[in-house]
């Protein structure tokens, strides 16, 4: 039987990785007030999350393990799952600077707090770079080294790429609403989101036991892509329809002429005389504007076709589940377990 990792044993994991970094860095003779800045970021930025995508690697090891994991075994699968959140660490401190973000996690942005500024992006790199550090430390000798660094370089561009569709679809100085399309949304969201949160979580933990294969990997990447693209559509509901308190952050989606999955409904739905209110109001970056856009929202009822996508995305999903092929060595419950932690999710 397999057994589900608390954040509590996720988190004992890691000091222990925190001190392989900082020793690596030390190695340089780096002075000692530029090692405590390198703590403190990496403390402020890896810190603080819910580790899902984190946590999902001795998850997806154990299930496929069918046991319980030694103490080797966690530490290990453990330690990629750190390196998953320090590459989520490295998108999330250049995300909200690129976003012009106010708040992540219920703190002020990383680069919005005390003498940090634009030296974040330095330590959006820094962080970035822990991810290596960490996989020669503990996995120089591992048989499947260079496919989990390569992994992890892919997913990376991968990633990067989406935020590059993201960014050049929502210009600061021009609104154009013919810019949007769903057929761009889901290149935007594949690629920014499910392959960095869901399919290498996975990927990762495959590569781990060295039972990757490509049709096991092409499986999972399928169904996890299906997954990550439903993750990013709440992501988008919850940036305009979420709790800022309760996400931990400020919605800035519609003053940054985002792409969105909210206006791509908006823009199927909306008469003509309703398009004119997105058009003079959208991607502007004033309170009152984005007012009036969230009005159009309220009155076009996106919440609740919100909330008809999902039981219908979710359906789907669970139908590719079911069809999955398990003497490839997948076990489905590693995909149920995916699925549990974010259907219905607030936050
Ligand atoms: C997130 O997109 C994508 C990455 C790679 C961080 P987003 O800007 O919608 O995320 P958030 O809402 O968390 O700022
Ligand atoms: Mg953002
Ligand atoms: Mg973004
Ligand atoms: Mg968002």
């Amino acid at each position: 039987m397999a057994k589900r990792t608390t954040l509590k044993e996720f988190e004992a994991v890691y000091p222990k990785l925190e001190a392989d970094i900082l020793d690596w860095a030390k190695q340089y003779n780096l002075p000692q007030q530029q090692l405590e800045w390198y703590q403190k970021s990496l403390q402020a930025n890896t810190l603080g999350g819910k580790c899902n995508r984190g946590m999902s690697v001795p998850d997806s090891v154990s299930l496929l393990l069918d046991k319980p994991l030694s103490e080797e075994e966690y530490f290990q699968a453990a330690a990629l799952g750190w390196m998953v959140e320090l590459l989520q660490a490295f998108f999330l401190v250049s995300d909200d600077m690129m976003d012009g973000s106010i708040t992540r996690r219920g703190k002020p942005c990383w680069y919005r707090q005390e003498g940090v500024g634009m030296i974040a992006i330095n330590d959006a790199f820094m962080l970035e770079a822990g991810i290596y550090t960490l996989l020669r430390k503990h996995f120089k000798t591992h048989p499947s080294y260079v496919e989990l660094m390569e992994l992890f370089h892919e997913v990376t561009l991968q990633t990067e790429l989406g935020q590059l569709c993201d960014l050049l679809t929502a210009p600061d100085d021009v609104v154009n609403l013919d810019n949007f399309s769903l057929e761009k949304y889901t290149f935007i969201v594949i690629y920014k989101t499910a392959y960095y949160s869901f399919y290498l979580p996975v990927a990762l933990a495959l590569h781990m036991l060295n039972i990757a294969t490509p049709e096991n990997l092409k499986q999972s990447e399928d169904i996890l892509i299906a997954m990550g693209e439903y993750f990013q559509v709440q992501d988008d509901y919850l940036d305009n329809f979420g709790n800022p308190e309760h996400i931990g952050k400020i919605g800035t989606d519609i003053m940054d002429n985002k792409c969105s999955w909210l206006v791509n409904q908006a823009l199927k739905l909306a008469t003509p005389e309703q398009r004119k209110i997105l058009e003079a109001h959208y991607g502007r970056k004033d309170k009152a504007h984005e007012a009036e856009v969230k009005k159009l929202y309220d009155e076009l009822k996106l919440e609740q076709l919100y909330q008809q996508y999902e039981e219908k995305r979710v359906g789907e999903i669970r139908t590719m589940i079911a069809a999955i092929d398990e003497s490839n060595g997948l076990k489905k419950s590693i995909f149920e377990a995916f699925l549990s932690k974010i259907y219905k999710r607030s936050k």
